[in-house]
């Protein structure tokens, strides 16, 4: 049986630009993993652990912004995949993922390495194909092309996720050593022509209308990609609108000057009367989710009258309990729209002014706390976290792993709006098992600096992230090892019950240096605060080397230092 309409999914691809591939070694998946890595135009390379190498994919479809094909064999292999689907799934990251199988018969009949794979990704895929298992018939050479120009584009389609393609194959599926395997000229490529997503000028007309009735308007923005479109729209837009507009580390507006980033200082600790004189009238939202747990809450509690959630297409989350109206544009196309939309009255663009200098203040009031925080005799990873951040160079990315990591980047900010720092985090699912691989997806296919600021769970949990055959001179990674989950003695919950340290915290005593020699990295190891100019020197030379930042430190003194913060902003409003 002739494999050519395989081999062809590769030119599909190529054509339709996607360029990268990550490959999984195995049998069943042959056919794919030839087509892909004999295509001219399509990068492969190969990984061993599927959990590993979906992240991997995935930092490279976030930082390339197409889609990245995936290929495992059949098995416990497909399933290995799914972290870095769901992942995929909830951050709208566009993702390819071809699972080889045994023909339909052979499921559940005792053959080896064989589980049931259809639909295996279940509602963390935007949808799931099954290949025919022949294609003898022009049908099913005509499905195979069909499915793959579909799936593609369906991946790419706003909101932008994942699409699995599980592909039976019936042996043989190895080529003759000798055969010369070609990729057809004359093939169907199906194109879309993208929607822009922007207002028309009733639709425009309408919103300034609404907009007009309301004094208090606050914009949040959650997760987003970087986007230099939405920037300089943001930027005019709060030059002309006197509109306070929040935004998280990880929302990727710290260019706009006026932001407000650093609410999880203040709302946390900010009286009643505060919160209640920030309260909006009208909440704008888009991107999405917000890291800081105080917004959250502060937005669930003071609800606004109105909140307009700003997102291309889709069903949209509701995250503070409150949205009133969907706008299905482009985030960019709103704000440019809305430019001019001031109200004529003198009187309630004072009101609105007000309002505004009020969230200006807060963010003020966070600044000072945090300015005369540091430095502090007790050194420890809030304070390198804050080094790190302020002496990062312009166009670099930061990856942020889950737990404390992003929470301490998310409270320090990043501080300087000229910089273009793109900032990623694995929010989707918010797991800590392929920070590390999303990361090393990202350095493989930039020349940029990279990043990682990570906890030691998080860390030694994807290990595998550098177990492959590729060099990663251009990532960065500083290990915050606590020697234990952190996060379970700063969240209200676990931190004092009895089996907080072995079940929740769950102490581990590795550190990075024998795993830096395993791999030939350089470790850096701050044990004594007056290093930390000299080291951080030296994890900022770019010389072609991998370098892993590692402080050590207990558990009780962040915490003691965390605490210490905390206290500081709530005195804040004491005086
Ligand atoms: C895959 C996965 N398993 C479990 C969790 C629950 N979890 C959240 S934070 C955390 C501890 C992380 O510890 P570490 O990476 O050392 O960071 P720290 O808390 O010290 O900042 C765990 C286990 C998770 N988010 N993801």
């Amino acid at each position: 049986m002739s494999l050519q309409p395989i081999y062809d999914i590769a030119e599909i691809c190529a054509r339709k630009k996607v360029s990268h591939a990550v490959l999984c070694p195995g049998s069943r998946c042959a056919p794919l993993t030839i087509a892909f890595s004999r295509h001219d135009k399509i990068k492969t390379r190969t990984f061993s652990d599927e959990r590993s190498a979906g992240f991997i994919a995935l930092g490279i479809a976030q930082q390339s912004g197409n889609p990245v094909v995936m290929v495992c064999t059949s098995g416990s292999a497909a399933y290995n995949f799914a972290p870095s689907v769901a992942e995929a799934f909830f951050a709208q990251t566009p993702l390819l993922i071809f699972t080889a199988d045994r023909p339909a018969e052979w499921i559940a009949q005792h053959d080896g390495q064989t589980i049931h794979q259809e639909n295996l990704y279940g509602k963390h895929v935007k949808k799931s194909y099954q290949l025919p298992q022949t294609y003898e018939h022009t049908d099913e050479q005509w499905a195979v092309n069909r499915i793959v120009n579909e799936a593609i584009n369906l991946a790419m389609q706003e909101p932008k996720g994942p699409v699995h393609i599980n592909a039976p194959f019936r042996e043989p599926f190895y080529p003759d050593p000798k055969e010369k395997i070609t990729f057809s000229k004359e093939l169907r490529i199906v194109d879309e022509v993208i929607n822009p997503f922007t207002l028309t000028a009733e639709q425009t007309e309408l919103l300034k209308r609404e907009w007009s009735k309301y004094n208090k308007i606050l914009v949040v923005a959650g997760q987003h990609d970087y986007d230099n479109n939405l920037l300089s729209s943001l930027q005019t837009f709060t030059q002309t609108q006197p509109v306070a507009v929040v935004g998280d580390i990880i929302s990727n507006i710290n260019a706009v000057e006026s932001v407000v980033r650093h609410t999880d200082v203040f709302l946390s600790h900010a009286p009643d009367d505060v919160k209640k004189s920030l309260r909006p009238d009208l909440l704008i939202t888009f991107g999405k989710s917000v890291i800081s747990k105080s917004l959250k809450l502060f937005l669930r509690k003071y609800s606004p009258k109105a909140h307009w959630h700003i997102q291309p297409a889709g069903v949209v989350a509701d995250p503070f309990q409150s949205i009133t109206k969907v706008i299905h544009a482009k985030p960019a196309a709103f704000f440019d729209a809305l430019q001019t939309s001031s109200t004529s009255k003198v009187f309630e663009k004072q009101k609105q002014t007000n309002y505004q200098k009020l969230w200006e203040a807060e963010e003020h009031r966070a600044e000072r706390s945090l300015k005369d925080f540091f430095p502090k005799e007790a050194f420890g990873e809030l304070e390198l976290v804050h080094e790190v951040v302020r002496q990062l160079p312009p166009l670099c990315n930061l990856h942020l792993a889950n737990s404390m990591s992003v929470r301490y980047a998310n409270l320090v900010g990043l501080t300087d709006p000229k910089k273009n720092i793109n900032v990623f985090s694995n929010r989707g699912t918010s797991g800590i098992d392929g920070c590390t691989s999303t990361a090393v997806g990202h350095s493989l296919i930039n020349e940029l600096p990279n990043f990682l600021i990570t906890g030691d769970l998080a860390f030694f949990y994807d290990r595998n992230a550098f177990w492959h055959n590729y060099t990663l001179p251009n990532l960065r990674i500083v290990l915050l090892n606590n020697h234990g989950g952190i996060i379970f003695k700063m969240i209200d919950g676990p931190g004092i019950l009895p089996e907080t340290d072995e079940y929740f915290v769950t102490q581990q005593h590795l550190n990075a240096k024998k795993l830096c020699e395993e791999f030939d990295f350089d470790h850096l190891k701050l044990d004594n605060k007056r290093k930390i100019k000299n080291t951080l020197k030296d994890f900022f030379d770019f010389d072609g080397r991998t370098k892993i930042l590692e402080l050590e430190t207990g558990i009780d003194q962040n915490k003691t230092i965390f605490d210490s913060l905390k206290q500081k902003i709530k005195k804040s409003y004491e005086r």
